[in-house]
């Protein structure tokens, strides 16, 4: 009895951290905008990504710091890095890891349905955070854009279809994302970025998301009216990322 009351103890003297208080909770957020805006970066927002619902593992062996530091050397326009465990297996010691590793914006990529993840996005380093229309009302998408802007994180708002476009678009988001992957059958088409970008005023911030695995795909996205391009599989799928987008940007 005397050593379960112990262990009991071991755990109660271990608190939550409270989020507000965690030393990077503090920091000034690197603005998306600007960084899209650079002409010295390249548009690509690279994502570190392990594995996927679709593809299961991805890449195992990388570690968060050596790819994403090629990422920025590459002169990407911001990272992203998923959160997710379950699917993804990602975690947010990935994305701190990934701030100490940049300076330039970072995603904290995740199924965001509460203000919590959101602070929690701050805390952990985050600049900008996703919402994704497909999960989400329209009203929720405003407050937590809301949310996000009090704390100085960009909001990329994730659609697939016109649909939700026209449903979702608020102007307290930073960017739209076109997915270009279907979440429901994992099957991937450019050609609803091309279908959709027309759709998006031209005060978003416009990306197209998923499946871009060519430097010519970049060129036909960037001539449609796309200005930033969400990259993962492709680069992490190889032996070594860091080659990988070395390549891909030559
Ligand atoms: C990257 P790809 O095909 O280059 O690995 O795609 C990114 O677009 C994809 O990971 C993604 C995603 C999401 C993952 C887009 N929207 C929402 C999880 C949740």
């Amino acid at each position: 009895a005397k050593k379960i009351q112990e262990v009991a103890e071991s755990k109660a003297a271990v608190p939550a951290p409270v989020l507000e208080q965690m030393p990077l909770f503090g920091r000034d957020c690197l603005s998306l905008r600007h960084s899209v805006a650079d002409s010295t970066k390249n548009g690509i927002i690279a994502e570190f990504k392990r594995a996927s619902p679709s593809k299961g593992v991805i890449n195992d062996h990388s570690t968060v710091a050596q790819v994403v530091t090629a990422y920025q050397q590459a002169g990407v326009s911001a990272v992203s890095v998923l959160t997710d465990s379950h699917f993804f297996k990602g975690g947010l010691d990935d994305l701190v890891a990934a701030r100490a590793a940049l300076n330039i914006p970072l995603l904290r990529k995740d199924f965001t349905i509460d203000a919590y993840q959101i602070t929690e996005a701050k805390a952990y380093g985050a600049d900008i955070i996703l919402l994704i229309a497909a999960i989400l009302s329209p009203a929720q998408i405003r407050q937590l854009s809301e949310h996000a802007h009090a704390l100085g994180l960009s909001v990329l708002l994730e659609v697939h279809n016109r649909e939700e476009l026209e449903r979702s678009m608020v102007d307290t988001v930073d960017a739209v994302g076109v997915n270009n992957r279907n979440l429901h059958d994992f099957s991937v088409s450019l050609r609803h970025s091309l279908e959709l970008v027309d759709c998006i005023p031209n005060r978003f911030i416009k990306v197209s998301e998923s499946g871009i695995s060519d430097p010519v795909t970049i060129r036909q996205l960037r001539e449609a009216g796309f200005n930033a391009f969400l990259i993962g599989e492709n680069f992490m799928k190889t032996d070594n990322p860091a080659l990988a987008i070395g390549e891909f940007v030559k």
